[in-house]
């Protein structure tokens, strides 16, 4: 990422910091049972979300995946330097939230901008 030195261990060390608070605020968001859960997600089959903990657009995405009752593969690109690579390989920008959309007989998109993937996910797998 594009970010001022220095920048990127302190966005990694508060990311580790928040990460636990996040989970727990967001775990209340989460009701439904696990098989609903699981049913709901293969709908999405074939999408992972890039991202960085630290970025509030991408806080927006994970809150939707979290109201929408869905889960999918997430990578933290400041964590995961192959993570990272795979984004600029698909996606070729270094901005997140990306996510990535792989699914069986669809070229493969790289969908950027946090309003627009929540859109596709609301549109994908409804409400719950
Ligand atoms: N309008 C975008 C903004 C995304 C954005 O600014 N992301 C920042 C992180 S908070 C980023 O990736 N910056 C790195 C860069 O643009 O190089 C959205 O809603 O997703």
């Amino acid at each position: 990422m594009k970010l001022p030195d220095g920048a990127y261990e302190l966005h990694k060390w508060v990311g580790r910091a928040i990460r636990p608070i996040e989970t727990a605020r967001f775990a209340k968001l989460r009701t439904a049972a696990p098989e609903e859960v699981r049913l709901r997600s293969e709908k999405l089959r074939g999408c992972e979300l890039y991202h960085f903990q630290v970025s509030p657009f991408a806080a927006r995405v994970r809150r939707a995946l979290a109201e929408l009752q869905v889960e999918i593969p997430i990578h933290d690109v400041l964590e995961d330097d192959a993570a990272f690579a795979a984004l600029m390989r698909g996606g070729r920008r270094d901005q997140v939230p990306c996510l990535k959309i792989a699914r069986a007989g669809e070229p493969e998109r790289w969908l950027y901008e946090s309003r627009e993937i929540v859109r596709f996910l609301k549109e994908t797998v409804g409400s719950p």
